[in-house]
């Protein structure tokens, strides 16, 4: 870490257990750190490691350079942005709030209103791995100022800048995380299933966890097939896939654990064959995901 004050000054704004990670991996790159919360008496860890509490929103996005916000949802910061009356003009705002591309962008042109410099962010890890190794977080919108704080921003993980597109950052971070879910909803119900018979899970992840990583490793190629439009495949057609996916139903019901997650695969196996791809691969099923 550097000596305090030899870096620029940071306000962070929402101390949950996000925000608090990230005023504290400020802190410990030696910045300056400016503090708000709604409730707070949240500010309290923070202050004893270093930070300074404001005395309000307004306050904390004029007075501590960069503001760093962090809320529950983006209705919550509209709501902060429409408190900090006139004050803000020529601040820069880092908005790392879960939310969706529509929402960034109308952040931004609320920010744009206030004259706020607007930069959307979605983080791409939990709290305790800020400032650490693998954290990263994608950014979007004004770039001028992205580039201006990049180095500062650099105290919580690697920085991506997704493109000056506000809603950029937050597109990339729910296509990561439908990644993820995706693995997890797959993964727990593997669990499930296996334990109506007394195996533990831990002792099946062994078996799960290089088979989900083999199979894992053709999706650069399911990728190659979505952005040709060429779905044949010599592997496993829909064909093949809608015949075994009624044994999982079964087996699911047999064995008393829900369907409800793979009742949706079914439904669109169903819907592609009726509409002529049988010969084609699963990465035909993007097409059929289009609403
Ligand atoms: N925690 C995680 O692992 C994920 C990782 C990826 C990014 N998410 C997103 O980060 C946002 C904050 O999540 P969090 O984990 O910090 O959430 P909480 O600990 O519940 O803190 C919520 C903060 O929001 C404040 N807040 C809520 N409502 C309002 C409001 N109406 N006005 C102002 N602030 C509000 C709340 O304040 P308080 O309840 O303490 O007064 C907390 O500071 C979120 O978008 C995740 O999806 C985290």
């Amino acid at each position: 870490p550097s000596a305090p004050g030899s870096r620029p000054p940071v306000s962070v704004l929402g101390l949950g257990m996000m925000g608090s990670a990230l005023a504290a991996a400020f802190l410990a790159a030696g910045h300056p750190v400016t503090v708000w919360n709604r409730t707070r008496s949240k500010t309290g860890p923070l202050v004893a490691q270093g930070a300074v509490p404001a005395g309000s929103a307004a306050e904390a996005v004029t007075g501590g350079g960069l503001a760093v916000v962090c809320l529950m949802t983006n209705d919550n910061v509209r709501e902060l942005l429409d408190s900090l009356g006139e004050s803000p003009v020529g601040r820069t705002v880092v908005n790392l709030t879960n939310g969706t591309p529509a929402q960034a962008r109308e952040l931004a042109a609320r920010a744009t209103e206030l004259g706020i410099r607007y930069i959307d962010g979605g983080i791409m890890a939990v709290p305790q791995m800020i400032g650490g190794p693998h954290a990263y977080v994608l950014y979007s919108g004004d770039e001028q100022a992205f580039e201006t704080h990049r180095p500062t921003l650099a105290a919580l993980g690697g920085t991506t800048f997704t493109g000056a597109d506000p809603g950029l950052a937050s597109l990339h971070d729910l296509a990561l995380l439908t990644g993820m879910y995706g693995m997890v909803v797959g993964v727990l119900q593997a669990y499930a299933l296996v334990r109506t018979e007394g195996i533990s899970a831990t002792d099946f992840s062994e078996l799960l966890v290089p088979w989900v990583g083999a199979m894992l490793s053709g999706a650069p190629q399911w990728a190659a097939a979505v952005d040709s439009d060429e779905h044949l495949t010599d592997v496993s057609s829909l064909a093949v896939n809608q015949a075994a996916v009624p044994n999982f139903l079964a087996a699911f019901r047999d064995q008393g654990i829900t369907t409800e997650f793979f009742e949706p695969l079914k439904a669109i196996l169903d819907r592609a064959i009726e509409e002529g791809h049988a010969d084609d691969g699963l990465s035909r099923l993007v097409d059929l995901m289009r609403a």
